[in-house]
């Protein structure tokens, strides 16, 4: 099944290139069809051009996956290609002496990234990350790969403290299709979603066998409860309960068939919401049982009906905004499904407690429309982000292995893709914000530190410009002033700020900064932030609000109140610690905006990745439509553009892409030292190389050797750069 693509080997690399002189057109009508160079860097002269053509080429072909030097490119081909990812073409690859020899794909990364922890001192920690935009194909690429590894790093013994005696690895997988049911959404760019970052540790112990596992998120966007932006949906869970219940259970949940929900938007029928047994199965095999399930989901109805109350203004002075009267039911069964007094769940979003003075005297304020409406969705929001934080800590208990029983992870990467929306707010700035720290570990750990490496060592090397994203990340986050540190001080201020004021303050305070782009056209209050995948327009509107993310302390102690079991262990009524939403809605201390813990949260993410060797898989979308067998040109070189592919293949190309020890290398090429007498000069002589040189063959060098020259040719051998010539001096 397999196609043998000799690419990597020494030889064929040497002759690819030579058959590659010239321009693209000589080398269309040449031997090597366009769509099978399986490696960018082969691509000559390189340009987005013909990178771009190389790409559409083997698409056509249906081919996926291509190299580019360090990274991997992949296509989503937005069709089931099931043979692509059979469990034998795993074990091939697994199996593989040189898997690098076979054809391009992830499982080439993640063997490469398994046999990379393995070290003969101690095991290294890797991490593969996988980037794109919406919808390029992450989270199934981050998926393809944990099944990858629950094959071909399985354990052998079952997990033995759990109800159901059943593989890690399984459980492991299992987190999957609960994290996507609670986390992703349909949204304009991917019907599937992540709405939330994932970082997944795969542990391993010295047997090179999976334990456990680590799952890490990052910032849940939970607005989409309460909130859906036109043509988008809520969290596919709604829609699977809606769907997936049985009569018996509707009536529980009061889901009669055919109701309709306004926060469950666009209810038409789509793949995502199929899978209720999917998820439910899941649950209990990680340990979630069927009542507490059933809790879950009514818990879930409840917040359906919550979102079906409706305020409107009335003549009475005492109580200016009174619930429709047809939403009055949605109230009681609202109350009834979350097990909370009726009376008192209306009042926490109709009255405001204001606590003022030494002694902290009790006020009661009525509240406006819009501030019940903001109460409704705040009560929804701290419910649904509590259960998936819950959730999320539920499935670490079932599948993290024990500190003893692990010695080295791989980490996997899977992040939202870079956004832009019609409109764009809070979220898409944090997003947008986490790709651009990416895209700099990326810069910095490969494009810029390989770069400079060769200079320091002094080897023959003309610099490749590459797009530098810090400029916009000291407009996003740079001190002392930027867009966050702004929106920040806004919230610490906590005076009543226009959408126009924090827009003119963003244009007047940062203006000239190269990223802040020209903000034309625009009717609402926003500003534009450059980004190396392109300008994105911010709407001001609700960004200081968003970022403050208040939690009234009536809806805290609204919960507190519940006699659902669920609720009362998401809300205790004496919890030890007060959390951060308790704190930020009771003490007049600036609480942690959700930009700074975002931040904090970032930085510990890269300090993580930092300590680990880095693989980049780079998603790429062929159109936005996700349509199968179609490459739109323009799609595609922008996103190339935006990653900076073309500069990552002009240094993989034109560097020392292998390093190999001393010891090693002498280990395989000390017989050709016999091809000359021992020099008395000193270890191996240090002669001038010779004219004899001798024909390296194919070997396991595809370009040539950086740090190690020096010692190469104190061994009494070198290796030419270019040449693939080892010399015997
Ligand atoms: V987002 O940033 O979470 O919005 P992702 O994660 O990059 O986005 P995702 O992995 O969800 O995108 O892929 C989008 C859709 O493309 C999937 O739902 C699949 O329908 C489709 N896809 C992606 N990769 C493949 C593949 N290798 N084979 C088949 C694929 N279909
Ligand atoms: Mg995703």
């Amino acid at each position: 099944m397999l196609q043998q693509v000799n690419g990597h080997s020494l030889g064929s690399d040497a002759e690819g290139r030579a058959s590659l002189k010239g321009d693209l057109r000589e080398f269309l009508g040449g031997e090597i069809p366009l769509h099978q160079l399986d490696d960018l860097t082969k691509v000559n002269p390189v340009t987005l051009e013909t990178v771009l053509r190389c790409l559409q080429a083997r698409y056509t072909e249906d081919i996926f996956y291509t190299n580019a030097g360090c990274t991997l490119v992949a296509l989503n081909p937005f069709k089931h290609v099931p043979q692509l990812y059979a469990p034998e073409l795993m074990q091939e690859y697994h199996a593989a002496p040189q898997p690098q020899k076979l054809k391009p794909h992830i499982f080439t990364v993640g063997e490469q990234t398994y046999r990379n922890v393995k070290s003969l001192i101690e095991p290294v920690n890797q991490s593969i990350v996988v980037s794109g935009e919406s919808g390029a194909g992450k989270t199934w690429t981050s998926r393809c790969l944990m099944k990858f590894y629950a094959v071909v790093a399985a354990s052998p013994t079952s997990c033995e403290n759990h109800k159901i005696a059943e593989r890690i690895e399984q459980r492991i997988l299992n987190s999957n299709p609960v994290m996507e049911a609670f986390g992703n959404a349909c949204t304009l760019r991917n019907s599937n979603s992540s709405r939330f970052g994932k970082f997944i540790q795969l542990q391993l112990n010295r047997a090179q066998q999976m334990t456990g596992a680590a799952v890490q998120t990052y910032l849940l966007e939970k607005t989409r409860v309460a909130c859906q932006a036109s043509s988008e949906r809520n969290f596919h869970i709604f829609y699977q309960i809606c769907k997936g219940a049985t009569e018996d259970e509707r009536l529980q949940w009061h889901l009669p068939e055919g109701t309709a929900f306004s926060w469950l938007p666009n209810p038409e029928s789509s793949l995502e919401e199929d899978c209720f047994e999917v998820t439910r199965e899941a649950m209990l095999h990680l340990g979630i049982d069927t009542p507490t399930q059933n809790n879950i989901f009514k818990v879930l109805a409840g917040l359906l009906h919550l979102g079906n109350v409706h305020f409107v203004d009335s003549e009475d002075e005492a109580l200016p905004c009174q619930v429709m009267d047809d939403t009055k039911v949605s109230v009681r069964t609202s109350a009834l499904l979350l097990q909370l007094p009726e009376k008192m769940l209306l009042e926490s979003m109709q009255i405001r407690t204001i606590k003022a003075g030494r002694q902290q005297q009790v006020f009661q304020k009525p509240c406006s429309r819009a501030e019940c409406d903001t109460r409704r969705d705040c009560l929804a929001k701290l419910i649904y982000a509590r259960l998936f934080d819950w959730l999320v800590s539920v499935i670490n208990s079932s599948i993290c292995a024990d500190s003893k029983s692990w010695t080295a992870f791989i980490g996997l990467l899977d992040v939202y893709g870079f956004e832009s929306f019609p409109k764009n707010s809070l979220e898409q700035l944090c997003i947008n914000y986490a790709n651009e720290k990416l895209q700099q570990h990326f810069v910095a750990h490969y494009l810029r530190a390989q770069q400079e490496e060769y200079e320091v060592e002094g080897l023959e090397w003309s610099f490749v410009n590459y797009q530098d994203n810090q400029t916009c990340l000291d407009l996003l986050e740079g001190s002392p002033i930027s867009i966050c540190s702004l929106i920040n001080e806004e919230c610490r201020l906590n005076r009543p700020s226009s959408a126009a004021q924090l827009q003119t303050r963003i244009e007047s305070t940062l203006a000239g900064r190269p990223c802040l782009g020209h903000n034309k056209l625009s009717r609402e209050p926003s500003f534009v932030v450059v980004h190396f995948a392109g300008p994105v327009r911010y709407h001001t509107a609700g960004l200081v609000e968003k970022n403050k993310d208040p939690v009234p302390p009536e809806l805290t102690e609204l919960l507190q109140q519940s006699q659902d079991p669920l609720l009362t262990m998401l809300f205790p009524a004496n919890p030890e610690e007060k959390t951060q939403e308790e704190l930020s809605g009771q003490s007049r201390a600036p609480a942690l905006t959700v930009v700074s813990k975002f931040k904090a949260s970032l930085e510990q993410l890269l300090q993580v990745l930092h300590n680990t060797t880095p693989h980049y898989i780079r998603c790429i979308k062929p159109n936005s439509q996700s349509q199968p067998q179609s490459f739109l040109q323009e799609e595609v070189l922008n996103q190339l553009e935006a990653c900076g592919l073309v500069e990552t293949i002009h240094i993989s190309a034109a560097g020392f892409p292998i390093r190999v020890s001393h010891q090693n290398f002498m280990e395989r090429y000390k017989l050709l030292r016999r091809l000359r007498p021992r020099t008395s000069s000193g270890l191996g002589g240090l002669e001038p190389a010779k004219e004899s040189s001798a024909p390296l063959g194919t070997g396991p060098f595809c370009g040539c050797l950086s740090s190690l020259v020096s010692s190469i040719c104190f061994g009494g051998l070198c290796l030419q750069r270019g040449t693939r010539q080892l010399t015997v001096v």
